[in-house]
């Protein structure tokens, strides 16, 4: 076995929403390969890791090229020579060829795409699976899909102040049965839409994005979807928020529902929302720098439910480490592209995990028809995945793949309900 890395190469693509991003294709000396492409979002996190862009008038000054040569004529010719295998040294080898605290030189889009090339080819020279080769015989759960089928926020152009309502099958057998409860609750919420003289124009994720009275009107409407295909809210299917409270966040306190609330008022509301209805998780309930109010948020609802650091951990194992000692959540938003690294990201998530805490594997806004994602989550064992509705083949995609792996290894378990156990 040769893993030599022989060439790495880069290629401006578009992404779902129409901007470039980076492919990047890996070739080693025994012919493996590995190609990977790299996520973009929308309601990003002041701490991510940067993502470069060209600027000027090309494609709105969202272009990669300057991304595409950092690959192609500095991080390539580096790397040549050195073995895929030895994934946590290349990936060492990119930190200190950038040199910054936030990836802002060669730009984290430049360094993901190598990364995760790398893997995906030192996983092919073996003849291994994605999620054996990240896991090894320790992978032995597929995880929860929590599938955002309700968008607002700066992810559709409605009235919607919630980014993200979501619907999580834990109640399933097998992952198979929670993706076709998950679609026929999907194409009844379409129904219930319609019925109501309401849109049915989808968003970035793929979720419907119409215009609502509130956002308890858009919970009764998962209620009605989830009961009219014979499911019982709660049991077989139970909901998730993201509020991506960053957006709502302006100097004078959190705009929502026409009102302005201070974290007080917003967690009382959740409490609310969390006594009358099934809800599991709630992500970026306030906003990425109020570690005090994230606080009061953990000490109110810690013990109920589910709360999800996304812009306020971004991937990153400082400040998931700060959020540990402060106590402010019980759970992580893991996005490779917030961190930049594969390594990084694995070290996010055991850290996550070895405090007992949970890992939920997510995608971007912006997205590709890549797939890795969904062999990070089973690899990892980490329980739940979010990448969007079922419907939209940059999401489904992920599905799809889950459903694959299923299907070839039946060593695997679906998680279930245990993947909310914290
Ligand atoms: C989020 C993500 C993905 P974006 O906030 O969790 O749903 O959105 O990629 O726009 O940050
Ligand atoms: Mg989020």
């Amino acid at each position: 076995m040769n893993d030599t890395i022989r060439l790495i190469q880069a290629l401006e693509i578009l992404d779902s929403r129409g901007n470039p991003t980076l492919a990047v294709r890996v070739e080693l000396d025994n012919g493996s390969e590995g190609l990977a492409c790299v996520p973009s979002g929308a309601s990003t996190g002041a701490h991510e890791a940067v993502e470069l862009r060209d600027g000027g008038s090309r494609y709105h000054g969202r272009g990669v090229q300057q991304a595409v040569r950092h690959v192609n004529e500095i991080i390539g010719p580096y790397l040549v020579g050195q073995r895929a295998a030895e994934q946590a040294q290349i990936d060492n080898q990119l930190l200190q060829l950038d040199g910054t605290l936030q990836k802002s030189q060669l730009g984290a889009n430049a360094l993901l795409g190598v990364s995760m090339a790398v893997l995906r080819a030192a996983a092919q020279s073996l003849g291994t699976p994605l999620y054996r080769y990240i896991g090894g015989t320790q992978a032995a759960r597929l995880p929860v899909p929590l599938l955002n089928v309700l968008n607002g926020g700066a992810h559709a152009d409605n009235n919607v102040d919630i980014q993200e309502f979501m619907i999580v099958p834990a109640g399933a057998p097998t992952f198979a049965e929670a993706l076709r409860m998950a679609a026929e609750t999907y194409h009844a919420l379409k129904d219930g839409l319609k019925k109501r003289g309401l849109r049915t124009a989808v968003g970035d994720e793929g979720g419907f994005a119409p215009d609502l009275g509130s956002d308890r009107e858009a919970l009764d409407l998962l209620m009605e979807a989830i009961r009219a295909v014979g499911l019982e809210p709660g049991v077989d299917v139970a909901l998730a928020l993201d509020v991506a409270a960053n957006e709502l966040y302006q100097d004078d306190g959190y705009h929502i529902g026409g009102a302005v609330k201070d974290a007080k008022g917003l967690i009382g509301w959740y409490e609310s929302l969390v006594n009358d209805y099934p809800i599991v998780s709630i992500e970026d309930g306030l906003a990425e720098d109020d570690w005090h109010g994230w606080q009061v948020l953990s000490q109110s609802l810690g013990k109920r439910i589910q709360l999800v650091g996304d812009d306020l951990f971004v991937t990153n194992p400082s400040r998931i480490a700060r959020g540990v000692e402060l106590d402010v959540a019980n759970a992580v938003l893991i996005k490779l592209n917030q961190i930049g690294t594969v390594s990084e990201t694995l070290e996010a998530m055991r850290m996550t995990q070895r405090r007992g805490w949970n890992a939920v594997v997510s995608h971007r806004s912006g997205e590709t028809e890549d797939t890795l994602i969904a062999d990070l989550a089973v690899g990892t064992n980490c329980g739940q995945i979010k990448t969007g509705a079922p419907a939209r083949s940059e999401r489904v995609a992920k599905y799809n793949r889950l459903l694959l792996i299923e299907e070839q290894d039946s060593a695997l378990e679906y998680a279930g309900w245990g993947a909310f156990q914290h």
